[in-house]
């Protein structure tokens, strides 16, 4: 079980603190934009990113969050038939007409992201859904892609990230392990 860390806690910080910066730019500005994680360690980084936008511009966007939980027997095992499951939506605002900025640690088949956005349709009509990720380890299976990346990272399907979140792991700390 080799495992070798890629992003410190410096360079995960770094890494959002150009993703608002890239979500600012994009957007011209933050009017209209809605944040929402995925649940587990979408959801901080979510909060990251909507303090560092608070810094940047001095304003507090909406945030929201969503539980969707992929019922795979063994995460160890190829993604086959397990689709993700939307468990619980929190989302304090009205999406109509807001662009809605989905976050989340890591994109791998893109199953998850596509069930994220089946969530938001079913709540409003944004005008737009963006996707915010902090690792794009590859191997998708939809035609879906992030708007913004902290860092790609191929992996081989031997390979899993293991992402470390200071608010739910104590660390800050992405490595990528063997299995
Ligand atoms: P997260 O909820 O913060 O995203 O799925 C439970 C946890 O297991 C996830 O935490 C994720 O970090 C980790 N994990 C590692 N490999 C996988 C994987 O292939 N699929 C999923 N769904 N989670 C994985
Ligand atoms: P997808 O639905 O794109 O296959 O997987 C995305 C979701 O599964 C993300 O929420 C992510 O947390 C989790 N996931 C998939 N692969 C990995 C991985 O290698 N490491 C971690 N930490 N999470 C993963
Ligand atoms: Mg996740």
């Amino acid at each position: 079980n080799k495992k070798t860390e890629i992003l410190d806690q410096q360079a995960i910080n770094r890494a959002l603190t150009r993703i608002a910066h890239e979500i600012l730019e994009k957007n011209k500005g933050g009017e209209d934009l809605v944040i929402v994680g995925i649940k587990t360690r979408g959801v901080p980084l979510a909060k990251r990113i909507q303090e560092k936008i608070m810094k940047i511009e001095e304003l507090t966007l909406p945030i929201g969050e969503l539980d969707i939980t992929l019922y795979r027997d063994d995460l160890q095992k190829a993604v086959e038939n397990n689709e993700p499951e939307i468990r619980n939506t929190d989302i304090p605002v009205d999406l109509t007409n807001k662009k809605v900025i989905l976050i989340d640690d890591v994109l791998y088949t893109g199953r998850t992201v596509r069930a994220a956005m089946d969530a938001v349709m079913d709540l409003g009509r944004p005008s737009q859904i963006q996707l915010a990720v902090l690792v794009d380890r590859g191997h998708r299976e939809l035609p879906i892609r992030a708007d913004y990346v902290g860092k790609n990272i191929p992996t081989s399907d031997k390979e899993i990230i293991v992402v470390q979140l200071d608010e739910i792991d104590r660390v800050d700390l992405v490595s990528i392990y063997e299995k």
